[in-house]
């Protein structure tokens, strides 16, 4: 792999955040170079997301990345609720004004930046091992990095901590120089993915009193499926059988007679937690993505902040190089968060709504289930309800 010496932006973790971020630059004609610690294939072997906001969507398009998933991905105009046997339809399209979400998983994403990168010659240095960010309070920051037993150094203007909730950026920052807001749930989510017709055209997100259970797909050939399991629970103590069995008693009972069944292709367990790192900026540091912040998915939210945060940032970057000026850079974390705390806000809101808490103090337990089948009774009959619900789900506008 050659590489540059020098680059104008170092961008740390090649997962959507990175790469997206990397194409954005590359089209306004920013050199930059991206650092991955793992394989091409370990990184497209993680399966996560599969709900895509409409800004989402058009920033892959200005990424020029979005012609595969405009003819594969699935454009959902509504999801369904489903509580006390029963499902409701929310009408996301004609609650928020005509917006739809793409259905479209985040490994394809990922592959279509990583084919658009390479097509393009695009520096990118995978297993790049023991990464670490250096003089970022200076104008003259450098990232080092180990590749086949040797040591190197790129030099930049600008680092992009594009790296996950594990990276090595946030954890560069001085303690003091930086505030932690977390939540961890007493829950997690096994998911499958199964090559067998969905459900329902739409997906299902149902509370259950065994917990919570999301019905959703990649293809209309495959699905991906969660249902809420203990933090105890490893992924060898669910066979395909128990998982199916577990998911089909959790629905209303025509979701549960259209259920089809077949052999796991992927099956994997992911803790909840709500995280905000503040600042997201450290003199020429930014970080972006899971490197800043976690949702717990219920709201499909983690992939879409990354994008918007990529977006604020990308902006930034290009007013600096093109108009001489830092007022992009310098707003970049509030703009930022102001629009992560909204996403916070809805993706526990949803995860509260939804799971099955463990007795305890406050509301758990059977007042818990209470409060939220009065919840959600009241949200699917009411219009205010579910605007509310809509316009949360396919994204909040953007400051510019
Ligand atoms: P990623 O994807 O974690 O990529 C970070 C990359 O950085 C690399 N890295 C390093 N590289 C060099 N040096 C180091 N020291 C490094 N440390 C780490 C990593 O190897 C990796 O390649 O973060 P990014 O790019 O910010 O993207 C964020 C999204 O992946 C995440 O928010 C979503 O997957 C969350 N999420 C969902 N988001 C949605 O918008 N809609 C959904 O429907 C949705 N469903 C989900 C989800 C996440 C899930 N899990 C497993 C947490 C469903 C699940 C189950
Ligand atoms: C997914 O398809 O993986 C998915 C969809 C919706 C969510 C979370 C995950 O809220």
């Amino acid at each position: 792999m050659t590489f540059p010496r020098r680059t104008q932006v170092v961008i740390v973790g090649a997962g959507p955040s990175g790469l997206l971020l990397g194409q954005l630059l590359h089209k306004a004609g920013i050199d930059n170079v991206v650092l991955e610690q793992r394989s091409p294939d370990y990184v497209l072997g993680r399966i996560r997301a599969g709900v895509l906001e409409q800004v989402c969507v058009d920033l892959l398009d200005e990424a020029g990345v979005g012609e595969r998933m405009h003819r594969e991905g699935l454009v959902h105009d509504g999801i369904e609720l489903a509580f006390g046997g029963q499902r409701h339809r929310i009408d996301l399209k004609a609650l928020s004004g005509g917006k739809t979400v793409m259905v479209y998983g985040q490994t394809e994403v990922t592959r279509d930046l990583m084919d658009a990168r390479r097509a393009a010659g695009l520096p990118t240095v995978y297993e790049a091992a023991d990464v670490a960010v250096h003089d970022f309070d200076s104008t003259a920051p450098r990232v080092s990095f180990q590749l086949e037993g040797v040591r190197h150094e790129i030099a930049c203007d600008f680092i992009a901590g594009c790296d996950g909730f594990h990276g090595v950026c946030r954890a560069s920052v001085p303690k003091e120089r930086i505030t932690h807001f977390e939540r961890v749930y007493p829950f997690g989510w096994l998911g499958i993915l199964a090559d067998v017709p969905p459900v329902s055209d739409e997906l299902i997100y149902s509370n259950h009193e065994r917990g919570f259970a999301l019905c959703s797909m990649r293809s209309k050939t495959r699905v991906r499926h969660y249902v809420q399991c203990s933090l105890q629970d490893k992924v060898e103590d669910w066979s395909d059988e128990r998982f199916w069995d577990e998911l089909r008693s959790r629905l209303d009972p025509a979701a549960a007679a259209a259920l089809q069944t077949g052999p796991s292709i992927e099956k994997s367990i992911a803790p909840l937690r709500s995280f905000v790192a503040e600042p997201m900026r450290f003199g020429r540091l930014f970080l972006a993505g899971d490197a800043a912040h976690i949702v717990p998915p219920t709201g499909a939210k983690g992939l879409n902040l990354a994008a918007s945060d990529v977006r604020y940032l990308s902006r930034a970057f290009i007013e600096f190089y093109a108009d001489h000026t830092e007022a992009g850079i310098d707003d970049y974390s509030r703009k930022a968060l102001r629009r992560i705390w909204k996403a916070e806000r809805f993706s526990w809101h949803m995860t509260s709504l939804l799971h099955k808490f463990p007795a305890g103090p406050g509301d758990t337990g059977e007042v818990g289930h209470r409060m939220q089948t009065a919840e959600l009774d009241w949200l699917v009959h009411s219009t205010a309800g579910m605007t509310a619900l809509a316009e949360n789900y396919v994204g909040l506008a953007f400051e510019d």
